[in-house]
């Protein structure tokens, strides 16, 4: 029996994560057949969207689902339709009805995002790589469906635990199911420096040998790095590389000792302590590594934004912190990026365009708090990773193995518990350029222990990224609905007694 006040599981047509903005239930479905084509039109951009979709749904399905750029009334349609200027830069309809889906957006990012909501709409045994027996049934009706926020991002610290390209590009694709279209990197720390500059080489040598814990390290050559932004890019995710100045800094120091004041070398750390170390913000030579290493990131980075940390940087005076903030930032400019940094941006002047990342949590100071209304009252557009809501690192319980706690704990209901809009007073919605779930790493190892901090807590911030409005108590309901879709795709997940996993309709 529903207890009293349950709302309804929504309709087959609306279990989707995120939800979308407008799902009409119709008459008939759509099956997929051996005699279904995939129609790309004469685009080339559509065919790309298509052999995507290919690949996804053949393996499966068993079924060969050809493409083909003949026009017709049958199969599955992409379309791509610069009138459709409703759309928008990401939005779709996919229309489902006996003999046809149509897929149509203004743009590529939103025909895949339609390809996104189609995936999950199917049976998740569809998410196999080997053939199983179907139906192929998507129910019929019309999605319309734009998103809230334009910035909808997810960021991996590969600087405390390493994590391959392999291991990259296996959570972008899974990023890309929940239309998140932003990928930071957090790329240096104090426990390593994991990005190579060609101009400061000792970065990747004694900068990056270790990790949290002494382990083995590891860095990026600047090929796996274009190879990383390459398959982001496929997956339409622009990837936001983060170099942390001026604190987080111990692996840089550690490599150039005239970096530091008096030229003596530190050591990398392999603890997780933060706030003590500082680039040397009175010597011209810490500039001349700043230009170089944002020049050389900027050349191998196509997308808009360059983020340069600027968090807990307590080692740093706050004079000295407003000096250097300034420079970074002037440099970034130079370079033709729009800037990001940590919230803590509030303590120097930011540059004009800038984008600041609030990362406080329940109990951050009324103070700190203005602070961050105060950028927003400048102009200053926000992504929002509050980390008792955002933060992929922390508990979900006080029994958790795994994961900090420094912001409380994070249960998968606490993590839907917010509004983007609401959540800071001062900061309306039209200051808030999105939301970040961000996964730091200094308990994470491995993929494994990644995606069972990531899921389902990761849904949380994609929905509130992409979906106005939401309640719990039909987010569950989705939420529970996706967990065969993860175990078909081998994902590791945390069973959150708060989500009512395996329940009739929920499409196991
Ligand atoms: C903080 C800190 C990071 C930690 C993380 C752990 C920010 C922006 N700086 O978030 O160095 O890894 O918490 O939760």
């Amino acid at each position: 029996m529903t207890p009293p006040g349950t709302p309804p599981l929504p309709t087959a047509l609306g279990r989707v994560v995120p939800a979308p903005a407008s799902v009409l239930p119709g008459d008939g479905a759509y099956t997929l057949t051996s005699e279904t084509a995939i129609r790309v039109g004469a685009t080339g951009e559509a065919r790309t969207v298509g052999d995507y979709l290919a690949g996804v749904l053949r393996p499966s399905t068993g079924l060969p689902l050809p493409l083909t750029s003949e026009d017709g009334e049958d199969g599955i349609r992409l379309r791509l339709d610069p009138a459709e200027s409703a759309l928008g830069d990401e939005g779709y309809r996919l229309e489902s009805a006996d003999g046809a889906l149509t897929l149509t957006a203004r743009e590529p990012a939103g025909l895949f995002h339609a390809v996104q909501t189609l995936r999950q709409l199917l049976p998740p045994a569809v998410e196999r790589d080997t053939a199983q027996p179907g139906p192929w049934t998507v129910p019929g009706g019309v999605v319309t469906d734009t998103p809230r926020f334009a910035y909808r991002g997810a960021m991996v610290d590969v600087a405390r635990h390493f994590f391959t390209v392999g291991q990259l590009k296996r959570y972008i694709d899974q990023l890309a199911l929940y239309k998140i279209n932003k990928l930071h990197l957090h790329l240096t720390d104090d426990q390593g420096w994991r990005l190579a500059i060609d101009s400061w080489p000792e970065l990747t040598v004694a900068g990056a040998a270790t990790a949290v814990g002494g382990g083995s390290g590891g860095h990026y050559t600047k090929a796996q790095y274009t190879e990383i932004v390459e398959y982001a890019a496929s997956r339409h995710l622009e990837v936001i590389p983060e170099i942390d100045f001026p604190g987080h800094t111990a692996a840089a120091l550690a490599a150039y000792p005239e970096l530091n004041p008096d030229g003596v070398t530190v050591e990398v750390h392999t603890g997780t302590e933060v706030g003590f170390s500082s680039l040397t913000v009175g010597k011209e030579i810490t500039y001349d590594f700043v230009d170089d290493v944002l020049r050389e990131v900027a050349e191998i980075t196509p997308g808009r934004y360059l983020h340069i940390g600027g968090d807990e940087a307590d080692a740093t005076s706050a004079e000295d912190y407003a000096v250097f903030m300034k420079r970074a930032q002037a440099v970034v400019a130079k370079y033709g990026k729009t800037v990001v940094a940590w919230h803590q941006l509030a303590g120097a002047e930011p540059a004009p365009g800038a984008v600041a990342q609030y990362w406080g949590w329940d109990g951050t100071s009324a103070e700190e708090r203005a602070g961050v209304a105060g950028l927003a009252a400048q102009g200053v557009r926000l992504i929002l990773s509050p980390a008792d809501r955002t933060y992929l690192d922390h508990k979900y319980t006080a029994e958790d193995e795994l994961g900090l706690k420094w912001a409380g704990l994070v249960e998968v209901d606490h993590s839907y518990d917010w509004d983007p809009a609401t959540y800071l007073e001062g900061v309306p919605q039209d200051a808030v350029l999105g939301v970040e779930a961000a996964i730091w790493t200094e308990t994470v190892e491995t993929t494994e222990q990644l995606e069972y901090m990531a899921f389902p807590r990761l849904l949380s911030t994609a929905e509130r990224g992409w979906s106005a409005g939401g309640e719990w108590s039909e987010f569950r309901h989705r939420l529970a609905a996706q967990a065969p879709r993860w175990e078909a795709l081998g994902i590791a997940y945390y069973k959150s007694p708060t989500v009512p996993w395996g329940e009739a309709g929920s499409g196991a």
